[in-house]
């Protein structure tokens, strides 16, 4: 992970050792966040967002289901992760959209909280290590069971939800483990701590569906549609733990990881115990499209026009303090952003909305 120098935040861009939150912000205290992970590619084109709107709608979708009303609108939110890369000079990074109930009154109640939005952005190599991603990772089956949609909500991307995957990833890791496979409350495979799954037997690939409280992954999605273009077979439906073992290929995808493959479980070699066939073409057609390589896909990509932001306008807290300068300082600080718009968008490239508390 490489630091940037800016971070979008609440309608304005600061340093990032300015990019701060109170110790009473709610999310903080009871995990009331939810989050995107987005990654953005250099292309011929010039650095491109992939599937970009399918993430701002799954972060709005998940705001909702946490009653959190975003005070910008998604189109706001684009302008702005498009300042961010270009004012950042980032050629790809990954992006992370972070919507909180911060600081204001503590309690479970939290409708009465501001709700703060940051946008941040770094460079950030192969999640699994370049090792796995090119030869294969080791992965266990975690005894704790992914959460379920009796008491959280696992379609949503909500910062809380993650302690889940933060248990499954310690417990692995401590094991001297690549990644955590974790079942669902029934025992079926459900997914990795960050990462949904995928199974490929006698050609055909299968995959946990919607019920197995599975995270909708962008990725998976496009690696569905993607297969099935190439004239595989996919099948979402529930697996069981054996078949894990008895798979020709494992590989699990994610915005971080992208598509890796998985060539041992549980101490047991997948299939021949290197990367497989069908993972290999499917890895490959992946890499293609995310860098701009594949027509087909090109609508998949939001290009950043560099050129029209790069450099221009004012940045908050150059000089005086994010928050308390002349720049985003007209009450710009979480809650009570009304004015900050302008200052935020220093070109004007991002028009703002005022907090609607
Ligand atoms: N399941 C979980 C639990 C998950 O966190 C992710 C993404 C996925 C599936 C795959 O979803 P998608 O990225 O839309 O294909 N995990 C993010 C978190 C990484 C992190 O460590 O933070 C990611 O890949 O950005």
């Amino acid at each position: 992970m490489k630091q940037a120098d800016l971070i979008w935040m609440n309608g304005a861009l600061v340093p990032w050792e300015d990019a701060k939150v109170h110790v009473l912000t709610h999310a903080l205290h009871y995990g009331t966040g939810v989050f995107e992970g987005v990654r953005c590619y250099e292309t011929e084109r010039g650095p491109a967002i992939f599937r970009h709107q399918d993430h701002l709608d799954r972060l709005h979708r998940s705001a909702g289901l946490y009653h959190m009303p975003i005070p910008y609108s998604l189109e706001e939110l684009r302008a702005a992760t498009h300042e961010l890369i270009a004012r950042n000079g980032l050629l790809s990074c990954y992006i992370r959209p972070l919507v909180i109930r911060g600081a204001g009154p503590m309690g479970l109640f939290p409708l009465e909280a501001p709700v703060d939005v940051v946008i941040a952005a770094w460079e950030w190599g192969a999640y699994l290590g370049e090792e796995a991603k090119l030869k294969g990772c080791r992965v266990k089956v975690s005894s704790w069971r992914r959460i379920n949609s009796d008491s959280l909500i696992p379609h949503a991307k909500a910062t809380g939800q993650y302690l889940n995957s933060v248990l499954a990833k310690i417990e692995t890791h401590e094991a001297g483990y690549d990644e955590a496979i974790l079942l669902d409350d029934a025992g079926h495979v459900c997914e990795g701590s960050g990462e949904n799954i995928f199974v490929v037997r006698d050609g055909v690939i299968h995959t946990p569906p919607q019920t197995a409280s599975i995270l909708d992954g962008i990725t998976r999605r496009s690696i569905i549609q993607i297969a099935r273009d190439l004239g595989y077979g996919v099948v979402e439906r529930d697996l069981a733990r054996a078949e894990l073992y008895l798979a020709d290929e494992v590989f699990m995808t994610g915005t971080a990881a992208e598509l890796v493959p998985v060539t041992e479980i549980d101490e047991r070699p997948i299939g021949t115990g290197r990367p497989g066939e069908v993972t290999c073409v499917l890895r490959g057609t992946f890499d293609d499209v995310l860098h701009g390589r594949n027509e087909r896909y090109h609508e998949w990509l939001d290009v950043v026009n560099v050129g029209s932001v790069a450099g221009e306008g004012p940045v908050a807290g150059e000089g005086p303090v994010a928050g308390e300068g002349s720049v985003a300082g007209e009450g710009s600080v979480a809650g009570e952003r009304e004015g900050a718009g302008e200052a935020a968008s220093g070109s004007g490239a991002v028009p703002l909305r005022a907090a609607t508390p």
